[in-house]
């Protein structure tokens, strides 16, 4: 169970965030509506959500996820791989200080994104991808050493990040799509697919019970409720224009 949640709203550098998806420019206000829409689900899955000031000198600063991995034991500050984005660690030891006692730190030449990390109650696969190199991952699986929780790595060929793909719904269940699929990794796990064409949608989270799914992805919301799940639904629009998904937009605790 999670009972807290870090949240970061866009600033209006919004816009000007990375991309690939080739959706258009997101549109701040609606953005910011969305973001707080956002906070209401969660806290209707019953967390305590502490909202920071966005950060204007960072675009991509709301998706949060990337700058840590928080665990049960220790909270790991990431070093992320897109230059522009390595700036958004300033402040987070102060902020996470608050809530852990053990905190550790990527160091250079390491790279790591949140969004490349899945835990799997004591596991956490880390996906390689062009954020997350294999120095970082080494890194962070020797950190979950020391506090007794363990870590692998995930080669990625297409994927943004390894959450782009994939969502653990608890239960020895998890939602994938595309190159996850084929993935010995995760063959013992019951896998729910996500259809190609709804592929934005395996970014979904778990959250005490009920599965987040972006609005929008009616056979994946189908999918995950035939699975006995409750769903709720959050438009995250003006995100997906940015890459990001439901995941990068918290850090879950
Ligand atoms: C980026 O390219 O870094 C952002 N525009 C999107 C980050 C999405 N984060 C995530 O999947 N964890």
């Amino acid at each position: 169970m999670f009972t807290r949640a870090l949240v970061r709203p866009p600033g209006r550098s919004l816009v000007e965030g990375l991309t690939t998806a080739n959706l258009g420019e997101p549109k701040y206000h609606k953005a910011v509506d969305q973001h707080a829409a956002y906070v209401e689900a969660l806290q209707a899955c019953g967390l305590d959500v502490c909202v920071l000031p966005p950060l204007e000198d960072f675009p991509d600063s709301c998706f949060i996820e990337d700058v840590a991995l928080l665990t049960p034991r220790c909270a790991i500050i990431t070093r992320p791989g897109a230059p522009s984005r390595m700036g958004e660690i300033g402040g987070m030891r102060e902020i996470l200080s608050q809530y852990y006692a053990a905190i550790e730190q990527v160091q250079a030449p390491g790279t790591v994104e949140g969004g490349d990390i899945l835990m799997v109650g004591s596991h956490f696969y880390i996906g390689l991808s062009a954020r997350t190199n294999l120095e970082g991952a080494r890194q962070v699986i020797e950190f979950l050493k020391d506090y007794d929780l363990s870590g692998s790595t995930v080669p990625l060929q297409e994927i943004l990040h390894l959450k782009t793909g994939i969502a653990y719904l608890e239960e020895n269940t998890l939602a994938a799509c595309g190159e996850i699929l084929s993935r010995e990794e995760f063959s013992s796990f019951t896998i729910l697919p996500v259809p190609e064409e709804e592929s934005y949608a395996a970014n979904c989270i778990w959250v005490n019970g009920t599965v987040l799914v972006p609005a929008g992805f009616p056979r994946t919301s189908g999918i995950i409720q035939k699975a006995g799940y409750p769903v709720l639904e959050v438009d995250v629009s003006e995100f997906r224009k940015l890459d990001g998904g439901l995941s990068c937009l918290s850090l879950r605790f």
